[in-house]
């Protein structure tokens, strides 16, 4: 039986879920989720020296833009994962992630840019707030969690970049480590994985990049030192470990549309009304909810639809999948 607990944290540290529910909703009520905690240096510095994968996090601010949904557990979020790079069973990122090393970590930043350059993580995250945005996570196999993750707002990351006018689409790449990664010794999928936005949708508020879960440091599994996190679209789109952002013209191909063009489109929008050739999406399986719990009905944009459907006016979103 696999426990990810935190390993070498004193176990006065530990904060257990409850605690850290009540917390955070103290600080709701206690109406300080407003107050800007600016993401300290110390801070900056301890998300790229720690060692261990789940150290605790300071500083990190509730957000409104979270749903109240209950939370999924540490347990379900860190042992039933989509993480090709170390195996496509749900119980194989957890367990064959031990020998990746997410820290120190570098990110390049190429393309249409004013600013591009290779960052070391600590720079790019030291000048803002670590926000929790509590998220629904539907993935497009048709089961869905509930996430609170910790990160940064997506857009407030890209501008520094000094995108330019020809920048319509924002490129990203997760790392290419065969000997730490062994999914990547087979050819399961085109590696690196590759991901991409527009950017009107990089740039909307709702899409972070998340470095932590549950108020930790985001373990291996999840997708350390730095995932993308845009709730609206299937799970496949939140591409993890990413150590490479380029800006370009024209419109990027996906791992999953170059591996199966039938299947996943770049959109990628959760849609209940388009059906995946092979299962209906009308409906999910909610993780942790039992084994004879019912299925419930997916939302249009995983139900973020009052704050994105403008983004796609005029698309036809069958045609665009
Ligand atoms: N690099 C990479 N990113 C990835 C994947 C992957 O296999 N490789 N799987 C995706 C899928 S299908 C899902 S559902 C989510 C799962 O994120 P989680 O394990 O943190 O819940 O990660 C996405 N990001
Ligand atoms: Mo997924």
């Amino acid at each position: 039986m696999l426990i990810r607990q935190p390993p070498a944290v004193p176990s006065s540290e530990i904060t257990d879920e409850s605690v850290y529910l009540q917390r955070r909703d103290f600080l709701r009520r206690a109406g300080l989720a407003g107050a800007g905690l600016a993401l300290s240096p110390s801070l900056a510095a301890q998300l790229t020296a720690l060692e261990g994968d789940t150290a605790p996090l300071e500083g990190v601010r509730p957000s409104p833009l979270s749903t109240t949904q209950p939370p999924n557990s540490w347990e379900d979020i860190t042992t039933y994962n989509n993480f090709y790079e170390f195996g496509t069973g749900k119980g194989d990122p957890a367990r064959n992630s031990g020998d990746f090393r997410p820290r120190p970590w570098t990110v390049q930043v190429s393309g249409e840019c004013d600013k591009p350059g290779t960052y070391h993580l600590e720079d790019l995250l030291a000048p803002h707030a670590l926000e929790e945005r509590i998220y629904r996570l539907r993935c497009v196999e048709a089961w869905s969690m509930v996430v609170p993750w910790a990160g940064i707002p997506l857009g407030d990351m890209l501008k520094r970049f000094q995108p330019n006018s020809r920048a319509k689409f924002v490129r990203f790449k997760t790392v290419l480590r065969p000997e730490e990664m062994p999914g990547q010794r087979r050819s399961i999928l085109p590696w690196p994985y590759v991901e991409g936005l527009t950017i009107a949708e990089a740039m909307h508020p709702l899409a972070i990049m998340a470095v932590g879960l549950y108020g930790r440091l985001l373990p291996n599994q999840n997708g350390a030192p730095m995932r993308l996190m845009v709730p609206w679209k299937y799970g496949f789109k939140n591409i993890k470990s990413v150590d490479s952002i380029e800006f370009v013209e024209r419109q990027p191909i996906s791992s999953w549309e170059r591996a199966i063009p039938s299947e996943y489109g770049f959109y990628a929008n959760v849609n209940p009304e388009v059906n995946h050739p092979r299962w209906s999406q009308a409906t999910e399986r909610p993780i942790g909810a039992g084994l004879f719990a019912d299925r419930v009905p997916t939302r249009m944009f995983n139900g973020y639809a009052d704050q994105v459907a403008h983004l796609y006016q005029g698309l036809d979103l069958r045609r665009n999948f």
